[in-house]
């Protein structure tokens, strides 16, 4: 562990993310525009859709934590982007803190799940398969995420093909529809 960054030990739960951003080494920033052709009717708002804060583990594992904001672009509620993993054997274990949401989970062969992700919950997301967490409560839904440091992220074959499903809002509820593309 020679070269290892200098991480202290710090408790994670939904009142005190501070401490997990105030250790990060990487903040990523999603705002509407970023997500031009993923959501159909994304514009250049300026709205933030999503943080991610990455934390680079001294071993074989990195952590992210997303913190997304309620509500929708269009009719669909917010979401990541969505990625398959580039390397063939990452997988990933997806924990929720807090908020009310969904991971929508798609394998290359277009086989497409979806699992509820709320407060004390978790996911295990296997090697091949697409992943995207939507929020569809009022509140901020913020997740855990731990992967291997190779995992790499193709965003590309998403943003082309889409998931099979989007999660929009029909009477007041959210409903997971076939995404007619
Ligand atoms: C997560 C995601 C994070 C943001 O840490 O990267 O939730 O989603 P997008 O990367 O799809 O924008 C993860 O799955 N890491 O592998
Ligand atoms: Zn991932």
């Amino acid at each position: 562990m020679a070269d290892s960054p200098s991480l202290n030990p710090f408790e994670l739960r939904k009142e005190n993310i501070d401490k997990f951003i105030e250790a990060s080494t990487n903040h990523i920033i999603r705002r509407e525009e970023d997500m031009i052709g993923f959501f159909k009717e994304a514009a250049d708002t300026g709205k933030l859709i999503y943080d991610v804060y990455e934390i680079e583990g001294p071993h074989s594992t990195d952590m992210g934590l997303t913190i997304m904001k309620p509500g929708k672009v269009g009719r669909e509620y917010h979401m990541t982007k969505g990625h398959f993993h580039e390397s063939g054997s990452a997988d990933e274990y997806y924990f929720c803190l807090s908020g009310k949401g969904l991971i929508l989970l798609q394998s290359a062969e277009g086989e497409l799940r979806h699992m509820p992700l709320d407060e004390g919950g978790g996911v295990y997301v296997p090697p091949g398969w697409a992943h995207r967490t939507v929020n569809v409560g009022n509140d901020d839904f913020i997740l855990l995420a731990i992967f291997p440091k190779d995992a790499g992220h193709d965003y590309g074959t998403i943003k082309e093909k889409g998931f099979g499903a989007m999660v929009v809002e029909v009477d007041g509820k959210y409903a997971i529809v076939d995404n007619p593309n």
